[in-house]
């Protein structure tokens, strides 16, 4: 799964990515833009591991990673309508895009703007993302048109359905900037999932505000607010504050955030809300080798969840021995679960929750 990060030059995206990575990349200085592209792999946070690693004492502890990409800057009017296409083309191959937009003032930080405003720039973005999308719609239109006369009558059936589709997504994008999948049927999602559509992926938007916001609440809903729907939601996080706090070790973690008034790190935050908007869950193994935590989709069964951990495991499933995290740690462990009859044996269509933590009986 891969986290992208999108916001105009000079917005904070590297200092975002430094937040949640822990990564020390370099930041644009003065004398401009680093130019650079980053990557790193962050283990997403869950305390509930921690407690589970606490009470087994493994020899390993294995988080479920992210992927996080940070671009080259995106400047306006640098390509044709506006993002460079080779930004494009890597926005598509991600699986959730992460919105970076300034909301603090410095006059020491070059702004494309003349003003500070994060809600024009989340609109703004969305825009350009829509633009893109536009080309595709459009593209695969034309080629359409052209295909028609060489096909099949069958084909054709198909093919008109398919631009009948698309007209309908292109006056969506025109009119909204964005295209509604919500009850669209089967075959009409997998068209448009096919085109790696940027508008239909998962969105969360980052305003990056002053020193002097940290931890105010009411950020986040004033820029909320001043955004028209289809809006993506929003966290407002202080960059440059939660770049140092990235760098912290644990003890000096919580003071730091006490005095600044901040109750959790940003990049928790962040990470949990693209967790859940990228619709997965986790279910935890636990044991005195590993203690660990894997991602499966919401509505995933056992099976698919067996199949993550081995094959061998999914082919030869007879039963997956099933805790509730919330019933494990309310009885203190799998034997008070047992007694409270909350350890259950469930069959390969037991739709997994997030949170349990399974065993599987298997036979190859
Ligand atoms: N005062 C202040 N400066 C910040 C904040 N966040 C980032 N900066 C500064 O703004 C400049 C740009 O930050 P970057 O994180 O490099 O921004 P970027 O969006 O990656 O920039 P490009 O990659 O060039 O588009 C750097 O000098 C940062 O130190 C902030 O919250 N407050
Ligand atoms: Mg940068």
């Amino acid at each position: 799964m891969i986290l992208g990060i999108v916001g105009w030059e000079n917005s904070g995206k590297t200092t975002v990515f430094n937040a949640l990575t822990g990564a020390a990349a370099q930041t644009a200085s003065f004398s401009g833009s680093s130019g650079e592209a980053n990557m790193a792999v962050v283990k997403v946070p869950d305390p509930r591991l921690d407690f589970l690693a606490d009470k087994f004492k493994p020899k390993k502890k294995t988080h479920v990673e992210l992927k996080v990409m940070d671009f080259a800057p995106f400047r306006k009017g640098q390509g044709e309508k506006g993002f460079p296409a080779k930004h494009i083309a890597s926005l598509r191959s991600c699986d959730a895009l992460l919105f970076v937009a300034r909301g603090f003032d410095d006059e020491s930080v070059p702004n494309p703007e003349d003003t500070v405003n994060p809600a024009r720039d989340i609109e703004s973005l969305m825009l350009e993302l829509a633009f893109a999308d536009l080309e595709v719609v459009e593209r695969r239109l034309s080629r359409i048109d052209e295909s028609f006369s060489k096909s099949s009558k069958d084909e054709r059936k198909k093919l008109e359905r398919e631009k009948e589709f698309l007209l309908e997504v292109k006056t969506a994008l025109e009119e909204n900037g964005a295209f509604a999948v919500d009850g669209a049927d089967e075959e009409r999602l997998s068209i448009v999932r096919n085109y790696g559509l940027l508008t239909l992926k998962p969105i969360i938007a980052a305003v990056n505000v002053g020193d002097d916001s940290a931890g105010d609440p009411a950020e986040a809903d004033r820029v909320s607010s001043a955004l028209p729907a289809p809006a993506p939601p929003v966290i407002a996080l202080a960059g440059k504050l939660e770049m140092e706090i990235a760098g912290l070790d644990d003890s000096e973690r919580a003071e730091f955030m006490s005095g600044l008034g901040i109750s959790e790190p940003a990049r928790d935050r962040i990470l949990r809300l693209a967790w859940d908007r990228l619709g997965l869950i986790v279910f935890f193994t636990v044991g005195d080798d590993e203690c660990r935590a894997w991602a499966i989709r919401r509505g995933d069964n056992a099976v698919t969840a067996a199949e993550k951990i081995h094959s061998d495991i999914a082919r030869g499933f007879i039963r997956a021995e099933t805790t509730a995290y919330d019933d494990f740690v309310a009885a203190g462990g799998f034997q008070g679960a047992k007694d409270a009859g909350r350890f259950r044996l469930e069959g390969k269509t037991y739709i997994v929750h997030d949170g349990d933590i399974l065993q599987f009986r298997f036979n190859v």
